[in-house]
């Protein structure tokens, strides 16, 4: 053994490490990313998404997802380094149960009309085309009383959380959330961008 293998493996004992032996792969001439250019294919991707739904239900899988993987970084549940996407089913009838996390999401309608979310007491009936964004720490739960299935993408901050290891998340333990305030509350208070004059803030999340 060398003298500098001698000595690694020292002060390895002592969780020490050199630094000159990876310098260059830690502060490299330009970005470096094991992320990878990818396309998903809307005919195959719905075709296996519809076919999850014959595989698992809502209530079982809490989110019947399929996640978007990008190539470069398979097992890790991301489509980019920073950022989570996947493609939720909700058949007629179903309803994915209520929980919140410390994870912020969106959602883009991309299939199907009349299914619903509930962020925070109040529920939003969706359409294709929707943007609808579930602030961290929110009860959230979903379910489609219209009869045809409805498909959105969700992206969340998922790799950002975990990199901080800010990560929890709790159960409702009930399918639906308790409603609070009617439908079409959010638009009707904030949907001409000005606050009400005596609001108070309830987080740091906007209330859309
Ligand atoms: C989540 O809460 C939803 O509420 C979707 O629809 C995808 C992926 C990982 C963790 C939580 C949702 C999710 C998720």
């Amino acid at each position: 053994m060398t003298d500098r293998a001698a000595f690694y493996e020292e002060i390895g004992a002592r969780n020490l490490a050199p630094l000159w032996e990876v310098m260059a792969g830690l502060i490299t001439p330009e970005p470096v990313s094991a992320c990878r250019p990818a396309l998903w294919r809307w005919d195959e991707v719905r075709d296996s998404v519809m076919q999850s739904g014959g595989i698992i239900s809502a209530e079982e899988a809490e989110r019947r997802v399929l996640v978007l993987e990008n190539p470069g970084l398979r097992g890790t549940s991301r489509i980019t380094t920073s950022l989570y996407a996947g493609l939720q089913l909700v058949l007629p009838g179903e309803v994915a149960p209520a929980h919140r996390h410390s994870q912020s999401a969106l959602r883009f309608v991309v299939e199907g009309e009349g299914a619903y979310t509930a962020v925070d007491g109040e529920r939003t009936t969706m359409a294709e085309g929707d943007f609808v964004i579930t602030p961290h720490w929110t009860w959230h739960d979903h379910g489609n009383d219209s009869d045809r299935p409805m498909i959105w993408l969700d992206g969340l901050d998922i790799p950002m959380v975990q990199f901080f290891d800010a990560s929890f998340a709790e159960r409702l333990g009930e399918s639906r959330q308790p409603l609070s305030r009617p439908e079409g509350d959010s638009l009707a208070r904030y949907g001409q961008g000005l606050l009400p004059v005596d609001q108070e803030p309830g987080s740091l999340a906007s209330p859309v």
